[in-house]
């Protein structure tokens, strides 16, 4: 990635801090992905990503930026792309999911904060990843209390636009999230110069919707008996749906699809016949984090499916494209983000209803319910999913970790014993 060095040094960044990250991200990439069998072929392009991970999108951002686009960094899938894109925007998710960002966000914030929010906070302050220097404005989300506050502290670094999210949804919730999104327009609106109208509105649902059901393609290939795709390939997939251009992951995940479409008709899969199958559920899992699916796609397991951010509540669920006044397009994006089910709604039945659909739906042995270190309402919202599970006869494993390899010994022995387990 020495070719952006100018770019990064131009991006005000750390340099000599960043290059100590450029040096570990190879060998971690290579020792996780690259060491898997039999892999599909259209994998290539989203390894080709991680190599230039702070050269080749930062690249086209700022390429954009020159011609008067503006980019808007998220970190959070409740926060509706649609709008930006309709404004002629590009949005960036920007949650960190690397240990190296962790202490840089401990210096501003209570050690036991989430390592998400530490990770995010560190990569702006500390200067060492392109894509929170190069967002024109960031827009946070009252979600949690430890990503509400980080914002805070975030603003005095860089423009910040925070949306109001309900926390329950009672049709007057839905009514005020759609009004919620039409500020947020008007805050797009302002940021672009642009307007947004009924015609690039509609438009940009179409974009995200078609983003989604590329997603959901690849995802669906995951329910055959013979696996054509590993947990850990369609996690990066995921992961870096986030960054990229929606057209072109549409694009990618459709040729991925089609591939594991011919896998499943033609009988390959990448695991053995008769690896127990795995849901994820939980926090999401951001870029690189990728040490469970590693540990347990080591452990003799397969991960089908993610329960989570990083997975099905990304692009479950459509847009309305029916629409055709700007008030019915808020209401109908009011109305399919708030059927995403995250922890910070009260009550939140839904994510446990989903949890079972999804355990039958791709066929699982068990689930593991994954909780990042300090995030008190994913920890506190387990006691249900576990408790519906057991319900349901369906084994489960609680697990709380965060980004630091220091229990990567003990997490695999548990893993192994819980997939032992299930016989
Ligand atoms: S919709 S999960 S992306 S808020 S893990 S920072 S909740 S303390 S990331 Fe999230 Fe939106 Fe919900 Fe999804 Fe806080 Fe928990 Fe950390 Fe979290």
């Amino acid at each position: 990635m020495s070719d952006y060095v100018k770019m990064w040094e131009d991006l005000g960044m750390d340099l000599e801090t960043h290059d100590a990250l450029c040096q570990v991200l190879p060998t971690a990439f290579g020792d996780v992905y690259l060491s898997q069998e039999n892999r599909p072929e259209g994998m290539g392009f989203w390894d080709f990503v991680v190599s230039e991970i702070h050269g080749i999108r930062p690249s086209e951002l700022i390429e954009a930026q020159k011609n008067g686009q503006k980019v808007f960094g998220t970190f959070c899938v409740y926060v509706p792309d649609e709008v930006v894109i309709a404004a002629n925007g590009i949005v960036t998710g920007l949650c960190g999911g690397s240990q190296f960002w962790v202490p840089g966000g401990e210096k501003v914030l209570p050690k036991n904060t989430c390592p998400l929010i530490k990770a995010s906070v560190g990569a702006r302050l500390d200067r060492t990843c392109p894509f929170f220097r190069i967002a024109d404005i960031y827009v946070g989300e009252n979600t949690c209390d430890g990503k509400k506050k980080a914002y805070e502290i975030l603003a005095e670094d860089v423009p910040m636009h925070v949306m109001d999210v309900p926390q329950m949804k009672r049709p007057e919730d839905i009514e005020r999230w759609a009004h919620e999104i039409e500020i947020f327009a008007g805050v797009v609106e302002e940021q672009t110069g642009n307007k947004v109208t009924v015609e690039k509105l509609n438009e940009a649902i179409k974009i995200i919707n078609n983003k989604r059901k590329a997603l959901k393609r690849v995802y669906d290939a995951r329910k055959a008996d013979k696996l054509p795709i590993s947990g850990k390939d369609a996690l990066l997939m995921m992961q870096i749906a986030f960054f990229d251009d929606p057209v072109r992951c549409a694009e990618m995940c459709n040729k991925l699809a089609d591939e594991l479409e011919q896998r499943i008709a033609d009988g390959v899969s990448v695991f053995p016949e008769g690896t127990k199958r795995i849901l994820l559920t939980g926090t999401p899992l951001a870029i690189p984090n990728w040490k469970l699916h590693h540990i347990i796609e080591t452990s003799g397991a397969a991960v089908v499916c993610e329960e989570m951010c990083t997975g099905t509540r990304y692009f479950e669920n459509l847009v309305d494209e029916e629409q055709t006044t700007l008030e019915g397009q808020y209401k109908a994006l009011a109305e399919r983000y708030m059927k995403n089910n995250c922890a910070c709604f009260t009550p939140n039945e839904g994510r446990i209803d989903d949890i079972i659909r999804l355990a039958k739906e791709y066929k699982v042995d068990g689930v593991i319910d994954v909780n990042l270190k300090f995030c008190s309402i994913y920890d506190t919202e387990g006691f249900f999913v576990e408790r519906a599970l057991k319900e349901a006869g369906i084994p489960v494993l609680g697990i709380e970790t965060d980004y630091t390899d220091s229990d990567a010994e003990q997490l695999k022995t548990r893993v192994e014993a819980f997939i032992e387990m299930l016989g």
